[in-house]
């Protein structure tokens, strides 16, 4: 039997050691595919193994912060060749079920995030300015915070972790991390490569465990001045009252429902990729995904007889057979939300075009696999239209040309990205412009975000802030200025000296 060997358990990490849980309590991981596959037990921490973390990378954080940031750097760099060199070790398809090509692209992403952050090391550049007064010196510089709470979810298991921690460490503050609950393993690879890469005792701290607990604990600590969260926008608002009465900072990277708009000029073979792509990539798992398609009243019709023909031939299967093109659901629950969705999509009177069930029979009964899904000729104001549903569903909605898709576009409560298909440069100039988003894409679908760029999104999809890119180094450090006045007497600035 395949369970027979004892499963392994996978410690917290508290200042630099692999911690025995306090009150023993463990919880499963199961591959999303074939959950009779146990990847591992991961403990089911309690507030005090939080507090112990916060402890641990408080004290860690009075020496890190004084660590060069090009010493910091050349750390982050080992880690980034370590992570280069296990690559095929960490691709954890069987953690979160996404395709191989995809997991080693999520590792990728983490490798190439954690170089980006490395080079930060020797810039991290601040500003200079003269004074208004004479024999002054006038500079602002970025400073570390201190400890950073970062709670990361499932569809990204190692590069949304490597957004959060590299900006952090590099910036000079500690940090301790909460793994989604399915997907705590990339987190383990995360942290050893940089722990073997040297980064010092409680400097990256992992406690694993519930939303509840870990979550709730971490968002409260009084010693944790920096919260940065991706996930659903209602944990997004709880954390954002949490963190408002202290002035805690939060990011918060919440919910999507991106459109692509196909124009009448559309290069409709590249749109069908793109829409093939956007929607169904990740199992559509994704903030980015494509899961809405405005597409103009002209190509309707042809443009969604050959997205159905795609998606009809699109495999449902295990990640890790090369025949996949999409893996499963990631759990039970997701799963039944997306079936939820289909039900309410043919009770709004949607058209379904294709798919609309779950997978089952043969290997398909072990894990948790949806057909590809699409429904036509749907209204805007339409649930399945509005809703992030965050699983293989897309909805077609009919244009009349593009001011009508702009309005549909900017019609829902997040804004996180979005994309034009057209040879028409002045609309896709245009649509660069009107799209309320965070990210807008031209002839390319709505995921795929690269890490040297901000990323995030308006409305209900973040607060405001942005990751990735210089966006992360200003919400992990704060600014401060700094006058120098070398003139020996008392000099008043922002005083009428005339
Ligand atoms: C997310 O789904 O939470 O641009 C982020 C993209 C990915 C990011 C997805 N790199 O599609």
């Amino acid at each position: 039997m395949a369970t027979a060997v004892a499963a392994k358990v996978f410690k917290n990490f508290i200042d630099g050691e692999w911690v025995e849980p306090r009150d023993g309590k463990a919880y499963e991981n199961r591959n999303p595919a074939n959950t009779d596959e146990l990847i591992g037990m991961f403990v089911s921490s309690t507030e005090e193994e939080v507090n112990q973390a916060v402890d641990a990378a408080k004290e860690a954080y009075k020496q890190w912060r004084l660590v060069p940031a090009p010493k910091r750097g050349e750390i982050l760099f080992r880690a980034a060749e370590l992570l280069v060199e296990r690559k095929e070790e960490y691709a954890m398809t069987r953690e979160m079920g996404k395709i191989l090509a995809e997991t080693r692209g999520d590792v990728q992403e983490a490798i190439d995030m954690t170089y980006y952050m490395a080079g930060e090391g020797r810039r991290l550049f601040g500003q200079t300015t003269p004074s208004e007064l004479p024999n002054k010196f006038a500079m602002s510089v970025r400073q570390s915070i201190g400890v950073c709470g970062l709670i990361t979810p499932w569809n990204f298991p190692m590069a949304i972790p490597s957004w959060k921690i590299m900006p952090a460490l590099i910036c000079g503050n500690t940090v301790v991390i909460k793994p989604a609950q399915d997907t705590p393993l990339s987190v383990y690879h995360l942290v050893q490569a940089l722990t073997d890469a040297g980064a010092p005792r409680g400097v990256v701290n992992i406690v694993s465990g519930s939303g509840s607990k870990v979550g709730v604990a971490l968002t409260k600590h009084p010693d944790v001045p920096v919260i940065s969260f991706t996930g659903s926008t209602a944990v997004g608002r709880v954390i954002a009252e949490a963190c408002a009465p202290d002035f805690r900072h939060y990011s918060l990277e919440m919910g999507g429902k991106n459109i692509i708009l196909v124009m009448e000029d559309a290069n409709l073979d590249l749109a069908v990729d793109g829409a093939i792509w956007g929607g169904f990539g990740t199992t559509g798992q994704r903030c980015t995904a494509a899961s809405r398609l405005g597409v103009h009243k002209a190509v309707y019709k042809e443009f969604v007889e050959r997205f159905v023909e795609r998606a009809k031939a699109l495999r449902v299967g295990d990640g890790l057979d090369a025949a996949t093109d999409v893996g499963p659901c990631i759990n039970e629950s997701q799963l039944k939300t997306v079936m939820e969705y289909v039900e309410i999509g043919k009770n709004e009177g949607a058209k379904l075009l294709t798919g609309g069930k779950r997978l089952q029979g043969g290997a398909y009964d072990k894990g948790w696999f949806h057909e590809p899904t699409i429904f036509g000729n749907c209204n805007p104001k339409m649930r399945i239209a509005q809703e992030e549903i965050f699983g293989p569903v897309v909805s077609v909605i009919p244009i009349e040309n593009l001011e009508h898709g702009l309005e549909v576009a900017n019609g829902v409560a997040y804004g996180l990205s979005a994309s034009i298909y057209t040879r028409n440069v002045n609309r896709a100039f245009q649509a660069t412009r009107d799209l309320y988003t965070g990210i807008v894409y031209v002839n390319a679908p709505t995921i795929g975000a690269e890490t040297h760029l901000p990323f995030g999104g308006t409305k209900q999809t973040g607060n405001g802030h942005r990751e990735a890119a210089i966006a992360a180094i200003d919400f992990y450090t704060e600014w401060k200025t700094i006058y120098i006045d070398y003139s020996d007497k008392l000099q008043r600035a922002q005083i009428d000296n005339s």
